[in-house]
């Protein structure tokens, strides 16, 4: 593969319902979309999942953009790549902008499974067609209105819920779904919002409620703190943030501060550091699952292609289209099948094509840039 063109598209689109985490609230999600073009003619596309502002990671989608022109798109244009490994290899020096890195590996998977035509599943070891998903809930103002929200979900099929909680919105909540819903797969995620002393009392009543697990309670990028509290909980304590490699998921399950683990692509620098995480994991026997951060119909189909994996054990956090977007960028939808999964792409690649009036519909800025060397 030889890069001809890669174009980046900085999108903004508005979600469906308002989306409340400890940490910040949003109606709309703003990412990079990266388009790369091979002298062949093929395209590939990758999503970077950074956001508008670094309230979940220190990258943002300017950032991002800084990354690819001056650093990642000339590591594409420096000669032929014969596989997305030779991308990694080429920025293995730069630190960190592990979203901007990732998005890029993907677009290159895309264009690889292209080339091939074999399906980024098939291609990274995928064994299932479908993979059973759930739904991920932002703060509600009340429980009573967060046990309605919840309630439509479980109509609509969805088989495991993930409740966002913060300090003062926690134990009540958790408790008034629990009580409605008695047997239904539940968990929650506190996005960094506790400290050990204020996790130890205020999270204690969950220990009692049942749940699959406890999402990165402590701070963004801790694992001794979150070791000392697992001691204290027989509710797995799993770690979202705090996971950024292959490195630190083994620190982390050698240490018994993550019992469970949340993979990202692009919280891990790609599908690459993604597959590996899941096999570390698995020989620890450490379940992992597929976390999300609202992407597009390319991203989505990228997670479901991860999740595909046999160790990803826990319903990952990939809900159907129409739970964000009512148009999205892809003419692929994804819908939620009765038994509570999601079927994953099975074409080419991602397996998914882009939909060109849509993509402009939400461009904010867009850059092209040309391989001079060609
Ligand atoms: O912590 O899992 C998280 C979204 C943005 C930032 C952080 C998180 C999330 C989600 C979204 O929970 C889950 C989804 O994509 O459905
Ligand atoms: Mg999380």
């Amino acid at each position: 593969m030889r890069i001809h063109s890669v174009a980046v598209y900085h999108i903004r689109m508005p979600l469906v319902t308002t989306f409340a985490t400890s940490t910040h609230s949003r109606n709309e999600r703003d990412a990079l979309l990266i388009e790369v073009r091979d002298t062949d003619g093929y395209v590939g596309w990758g999503e970077v999942v950074a956001g508008y502002a670094p309230y979940y990671s220190p990258e943002t989608v300017l950032t991002a953009e800084h990354m690819l022109n001056e650093f990642l798109i000339p590591a594409l244009f420096d000669g032929p790549l014969h596989h997305p490994g030779d991308f990694l290899d080429r920025v293995g020096w730069m630190r960190n902008h592990r979203m901007a890195k990732a998005g890029v590996e993907m677009a290159l998977w895309d264009l690889y499974g292209k080339h091939l035509g074999r399906s980024l599943k098939d291609l990274l070891g995928g064994t299932r067609d479908r993979v059973p998903v759930g739904v991920s809930v932002g703060l509600q103002e009340n429980p009573q209105r967060l046990v309605q929200v919840v309630e439509a979900y479980l109509n609509q099929g969805y088989r495991r819920i993930k409740l966002k909680i913060r300090p003062g919105q926690d134990v009540l909540f958790v408790r008034a779904v629990r009580e409605a819903f008695p047997e239904v797969p539940l968990q929650v995620d506190a996005n960094s919002a506790y400290d050990l002393e204020t996790a130890r009392t205020a999270l204690r009543p969950l220990d009692d409620m049942n749940l699959l697990l406890i999402e990165q309670p402590l701070a963004y990028d801790d694992l001794w703190d979150h070791h000392k509290l697992q001691q204290e909980f027989r509710t797995p304590l799993c770690l979202d943030e705090s996971i950024t490699s292959a490195e630190k998921a083994r620190k982390a399950m050698e240490m018994d501060a993550a019992r469970v683990i949340n993979i990202k692509v692009g919280r891990v620098g790609g599908l690459t550091e993604a597959v590996r995480i899941h096999d570390l994991a698995a020989q620890q026997k450490v379940p992992v699952w597929c976390g999300g951060m609202l992407e597009t119909g390319i991203g989505r189909a990228a997670n479901l292609a991860l999740a595909s994996l046999p160790n990803f054990r826990l319903p990952g956090d990939i809900s159907a289209t129409d739970r964000y977007y009512e148009l999205d960028i892809t003419h692929e939808r994804f819908a939620l099948n009765d038994d509570g999964t999601i079927t994953v792409p099975q074409g080419p690649g991602l397996g998914v094509r882009v939909n060109r009036e849509a993509l402009a519909f939400y461009t904010v800025h867009s850059m092209t840039y040309y391989n001079n060397a060609l």
